[in-house]
């Protein structure tokens, strides 16, 4: 005769004690149990009375296991404050999380460029044509609106115009213009940078996301000239990258500056030397930055007068200066999300 109840009381007592509950399944006195009513006239008699024997295991088992999880996490408080004493676990460096190779070189942007007395300002990841385009001396119709590849909402600002995705940084010339132009009567110059996320329809390859970086520089005062701006961009570049590099600076063209240039930087895939290389496709120089003197009427749309001040303005891929500066040879890896290529930096 087996006593169920006997053994019933006892494993639901072990279980409640147990850290691993779900072992007492396999407890001797249990086999024994079932091996005690193999043939069908034990099976008849006993049969409803193991059912019930094994759901009342079960049901423990399960109340037991869920008791173990709740109390192996500690309740979070996510209001609370942080405790700057607590001790802070030994980790990996790649299981801490580092940050984005792009956000690490662009507080490095930042900082030269506050050393050259430049502040930082920010963009914005919606903005409208007025500021994309009109402010930038790129009438309604301009042919030039097209080289941008700008990418267009559905939604439509004040003038009915679709609002878009900003294309490139200069989007803020004339907000940055705005907001500092007290400083022209107080004698002192504006000059600011602003590095923000940019996005444009392209044809993606090597050098060209969808999605990437730039840094936009302005600098307005009396007198300032092309020599400034060479400078300036040289300046940066060398401390960016801690040595002379060869630059090639070719007479460009764009609405909002003029005369305007573009800064090049000799392959440090190829150095010239492959007329296949898919970074540079062969051209042996790499396209860094677009800059010029400000249209006067780029001026003039942010109410300071042409006559009196002068400026100058850049335009640079921050991703096409990072991939040059840890010779990444292709640029879509910046946005993979790849942990292996993150986790080295
Ligand atoms: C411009 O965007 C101008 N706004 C630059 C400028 C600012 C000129 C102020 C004058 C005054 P451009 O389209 O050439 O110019 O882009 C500037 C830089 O952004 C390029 O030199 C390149 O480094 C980077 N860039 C452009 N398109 C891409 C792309 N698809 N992927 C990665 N980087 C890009």
């Amino acid at each position: 005769m087996i006593d169920f109840q006997d053994i019933q009381t006892d494993l639901l007592a072990r279980i409640a004690a147990s850290d691993q509950p779900r072992t007492i399944l396999k407890t001797p006195e249990l086999r024994e149990v079932y091996a005690g009513i193999r043939n069908a006239e034990d099976k008849a008699v006993y049969g409803a009375q193991v059912n019930t024997l094994k759901s009342a295991l079960e049901a423990a088992i399960a109340t037991r296991e869920a008791e173990l999880t709740a109390a192996d996490i500690a309740p979070i408080d996510v209001t609370a404050p942080m405790d700057v004493n607590a001790p802070i676990p030994a980790l990996l460096p790649s299981e801490r999380g580092t940050t984005h190779p792009l956000t690490q070189e662009i507080a490095r942007v930042i900082e030269i460029f506050g050393r050259m007395g430049f502040a930082s300002e920010e963009s914005r990841e919606i903005d409208d044509q007025y500021h994309m385009f009109e402010t930038l001396n790129f009438p309604k119709g301009h042919p030039a609106r097209d080289d941008y590849d700008t990418f267009m909402t559905v939604e439509k600002d004040g003038d009915g115009d679709p609002l878009i995705a900003p294309a490139h940084t200069s989007t803020m010339q004339n907000r940055v213009m705005r907001k500092y132009r007290d400083q022209l009567e107080a004698g002192e110059a504006i000059a600011a940078v602003v590095p923000d996320r940019v996005f444009r329809n392209e044809d993606l390859d090597a050098r060209h996301e969808h999605t990437f970086y730039q840094v936009e520089g302005v600098y307005v005062a009396k007198g300032v000239h092309a020599g400034m701006l060479i400078a300036t961009l040289k300046e940066f570049l060398q401390e960016y990258y801690g040595r002379e590099l060869q630059v090639r600076v070719n007479p460009f063209y764009f609405p909002f500056t003029e005369p305007s240039f573009e800064f090049a930087l000799s392959c440090p895939f190829c150095g010239g030397e492959d007329p296949a290389c898919k970074v540079c496709s062969g051209e042996g120089w790499i396209e860094l930055l677009g800059c010029g003197m400000v249209h006067p009427n780029v001026l003039r749309a942010a109410d300071i007068d042409p006559n009196e001040y002068t400026g100058f303005a850049f335009g640079c891929g921050i991703d096409r200066l990072v991939m040059m500066k840890y010779q990444i040879e292709d640029i879509r890896h910046l946005e993979s999300a790849k942990l292996d290529f993150l986790e080295q930096f």
